[in-house]
């Protein structure tokens, strides 16, 4: 009885450390026509080798999205068309960056590092959607993570090894 109930808070620990070191948004919700700020947390490398390109998909419905500059890396911003058009302040927008890659810097995979970019939430994203943001991380000799896991109905990012980020869209900040 006993031993099965540390087995259990053990399990429980493993998996909430393990959680805590994916790459994850720190920020799990974004308000509706506004600005968000996407905080990407690099927990770790590709099976402890160093962690040198981050390819960073933005999802469709966030809009004029930018890097934020970071010392030692270069973001190269990718254009793209959206799918639909949007309303951005009042202008129709149906193109900007659809793709962020970071590279030319080192993460060691005992070290942590954040990867930031803004972009504005259309307002025509229904509230509630979970917005997922999937990630490649490149690292050394080769080394690929792909963090691009969406859960199926009924499942959840927890049910996977490697989910995506992910936020969701809400009208007011919620505690
Ligand atoms: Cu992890």
């Amino acid at each position: 009885m006993k031993k099965h109930a540390l087995i259990a808070m053990t399990a429980a620990l493993m998996m909430a450390s393990a959680a805590d070191a994916h790459i994850t948004l720190e920020q799990s919700q974004a308000l509706s026509g506004k600005a968000y700020k996407a905080i990407l947390r690099v927990g770790h490398g590709c099976d402890g080798k160093s962690t040198v390109k981050i390819h960073v998909q933005v999802p469709e419905g966030l809009l004029a999205a930018k890097p934020m500059p970071k010392a030692g890396w270069t973001a190269e911003k990718v254009k793209a068309t959206y799918e639909k058009n949007y309303d951005l302040h009042g202008k129709p927008v149906n193109e900007g960056v659809g793709e962020i890659v970071w590279s030319g810097g080192n993460l060691a995979d005992d070290e942590y590092d954040e990867f930031i970019f803004r972009a504005t939430i259309a307002k025509e994203l229904p509230l509630g959607t979970k917005i997922y943001v999937p990630v490649v991380q490149e690292c050394t000799d080769g080394a690929v993570e792909r963090w691009i896991q969406i859960p199926a109905a009924g499942k959840s990012s927890d049910d996977y090894d490697t989910p995506a980020p992910y936020f969701e869209i809400v009208a007011e900040p919620r505690s």
